[in-house]
């Protein structure tokens, strides 16, 4: 991508509406824009880093079995009623009338419309497992919606929900999810932490929140230091392997860890002082296992092995990509601004051209442009007629993980000079061997 012919639209003063440092980063780079109160647009810049957040979730979600489907927006009033919630939801439910005056609503979640789906398809146990997920835009009408796509009305949520024969059936499509979390969260480059939540409206008794350690974090948490250094599970980790993943989820949950909501001063004050760690958290995901709260009301029902119908039991898994972006910028940035994680940088490099009219660097960055893009690397050009000090604090701000950058003295010499953008880390080299070292 060249950068003139882009549409980065940078801000040159720090937005005051702004309270924290991602919500900052995020319009001074033109990553979003706010459309009404908590309704966002997400521009180039910020769509390129929203896809990749989305690519891991997906990679992730489709190792663990589940499997991708898309659901509405808009739902009809009639399922919310058929399980009770239409009521109970109050006002964060965005309500509206369609032309034949019949209620509607803006989904808040899709538990009701997967289960009406569910119900319409699937009738024998033996077609158990099963776990469909989606990646949509929800919305949610917040009384405080703040801090950006932090906390909006309009936000994306991917959200699974499994479906099985039994309790303990359904533990096990609770331990695939929680353990496709932490291999998530990890590959976003953020250390999340399991705590024992609150179900609220989604309902249930047993709920994990996926909380990032932030000072910016809306929420307090309370844990056991000890998360810090707990493996995450490999790439070859076998979600059908029912002790195996019930060993993983007993590993992360061996340890206190609660919001303040579940807070038992007691236990953690049974932890020794210099292991407790109390901050603030931004909780990134939430999981559910709900039983047949749903199924039941709704009339989801499945013949088991013994001949008869049953009530299947269910669980929902929601994690919010707009949210996971800023979370990112707040335990990745520095005062100059974005350090990407490598997986999730919206380019995976930036050319640097010191003296753009001047031939040879001309050159020699339309050379690096073609063999890096050539090689698949998402590369961004910055060719503007712009100062170079101008064009360093742009590549510093929007957090591209690499740096070429060309300029006449050293192209003299046929050298180009790579700058880490997370240590600062400078290196000298040829045009060529700058090359092979990206390309790979
Ligand atoms: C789980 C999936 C649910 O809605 N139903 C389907 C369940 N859970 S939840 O905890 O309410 O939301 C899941 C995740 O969505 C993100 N999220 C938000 N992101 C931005 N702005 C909001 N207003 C917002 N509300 C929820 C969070 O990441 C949450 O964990």
């Amino acid at each position: 991508m060249r950068l003139s012919r882009y549409f980065m639209p940078i801000l040159k003063e720090n937005p005051k509406e702004a309270e924290i440092v991602s919500h900052r980063l995020m319009l001074r780079t033109g990553m979003i824009r706010q459309q009404s109160q908590g309704i966002y647009s997400w521009l180039p810049l910020g769509k390129r880093v929203l896809d990749k957040v989305n690519k891991i979730i997906r990679e992730e979600q489709n190792r663990s079995g589940a499997i991708e489907l898309l659901m509405p927006t808009l739902q009809s009033a009639e399922l919310w009623q058929e399980s009770g919630r239409y009521d109970a939801y109050g006002k964060e439910m965005l309500r509206i009338k369609d032309r034949q005056d019949r209620p509607m609503l803006y989904g808040p979640t899709n538990e009701e419309m997967v289960t009406d789906i569910f119900r319409s398809y699937v009738k024998s146990y033996k077609d158990l497992p099963l776990n469909l997920y989606h990646i949509q835009l929800k919305f949610r009408d917040e009384i405080r919606p703040r801090f950006g796509t932090m906390r909006s009305r309009e936000f994306m949520m991917k959200d699974a929900y499994s479906f099985d024969l039994t309790q303990e059936d359904a533990v096990h499509s609770y331990n695939k999810m929680f353990a496709a979390y932490l291999r998530t969260f990890n590959r976003l480059g953020l250390r999340a932490i399991p705590m024992r939540a609150d179900t609220g409206p989604i309902g249930g008794n047993l709920s994990h929140e996926f909380i990032i350690l932030a000072d910016t974090g809306e929420s307090e948490v309370f844990c056991h230091k000890d998360f810090v250094n707990f493996d995450i599970p490999g790439e070859d980790t076998n979600f059908d392997d029912v002790a195996g993943l019930k060993g993983i989820f007993d590993k992360w949950t061996s340890v206190y860890a609660a919001t303040s909501e579940m807070h038992d001063e007691a236990a953690f004050n049974a932890i020794p002082e210099g292991e407790r760690l109390s901050a603030r958290g931004i909780e990134v995901g939430h999981i559910f296992y709900f039983g047949t709260k749903y199924s039941e009301p709704m009339g989801a029902k499945v013949q088991g092995p013994d001949g008869k119908e049953h009530a299947v039991h269910m669980g929902s898994y929601g994690i919010g990509p707009t949210r996971l972006v800023p979370a990112i910028i707040e335990a990745s940035h520095d005062e100059n601004g974005i350090i990407w994680p490598d997986s999730v940088a919206p380019f995976d490099v930036v050319v640097i051209n010191m003296k753009a009219g001047d031939q040879a660097c001309d050159d020699a960055c339309e050379t690096i442009y073609a063999a890096l893009s050539k090689a698949g690397k998402d590369v961004l050009f910055d060719d503007r007629d712009e100062r170079a000090g101008t064009k360093f604090a742009t590549a510093d701000l929007i957090g591209v993980p690499v740096q070429i950058i060309v300029g006449p003295r050293s192209i003299a010499g046929g050298e180009v000079e790579l700058k880490d953008r997370k240590t600062g880390a400078r290196e000298t080299m040829t045009v060529e061997a700058a090359i092979k070292r990206l390309a790979g």
